[in-house]
């Protein structure tokens, strides 16, 4: 099994999912001029990680890829909790992550992929800021008295870890969010997560 990734990028979700299941895998990290030409944009036709090959497949897609490693490790329990219902709670995380908070994030990075001219790029960043920082905010009222997005430790976790690098990365203020910032102390201190920051030349 071979992750594709960048380090720090998304692509980190999958990397600590697979440190959780104990299987073997490769960590390759794609060099940024590599992306959007052959070979890699074969696998990847948007030209972006993660990318989980596997068993004669190349699997793009966060959420794919992290079901994937969730049916095939199903000891791990990747989606959480022994119930149907923890392991919603976990996939609707996974989901406002995914394609909410994500989403919004990627106009923060790069505002010039989706609009033209400095006022303009300069004003979808503060707005995709300002709406980055809504969701941080709806996450960290729900970890209210709790450890976990779900019940128990989930993907949605390492999803949430990751973009919240992100924020510090670009100085989005979380401060006054202590749920959030108890929540990424958890994860910091998960071996896992230490593993896959080590092997993404990120400590
Ligand atoms: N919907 C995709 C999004 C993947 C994505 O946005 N990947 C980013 C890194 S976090 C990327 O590779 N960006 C490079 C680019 O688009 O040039 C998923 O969930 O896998």
């Amino acid at each position: 099994m071979k992750l594709h990734g960048l380090p720090g990028a998304c692509s980190l979700v999958d990397h600590i999912a697979l440190q959780w299941t104990g299987a073997p895998f490769e960590y390759v990290a794609v060099p940024r001029d590599a992306m959007k030409v052959a070979p890699f944009i074969n696998m990847s036709p948007l030209g972006a990680v993660p990318v989980l090959e596997d068993d004669g497949i190349a699997l793009t897609q966060n959420v794919a890829i992290l079901e994937y490693l969730s049916e095939k490790h199903p000891q791990a329990k990747l989606f959480g909790g022994d119930t149907a219902k923890a392991r919603a709670e976990a996939r609707r995380w996974l989901a406002f992550l995914n394609a909410d908070l994500h989403k919004a994030f990627s106009l923060v990075f790069g505002a010039a992929r989706w609009v033209e001219g400095q006022e303009a790029q300069t004003s979808l960043t503060a707005i995709a800021s300002a709406k980055v920082k809504e969701m941080f905010a709806i996450a960290n009222q729900h970890l209210a008295g709790r450890d976990w997005l779900s019940d128990s430790r989930s993907v949605a976790d390492a999803y949430l870890y990751v973009v919240m690098r992100w924020a510090v990365a670009k100085k989005i203020d979380l401060s006054g969010m202590t749920n959030l910032q108890a929540h990424f102390a958890r994860m910091q201190a998960d071996p896992a997560v230490q593993a896959a920051l080590q092997a993404e030349g990120l400590k």
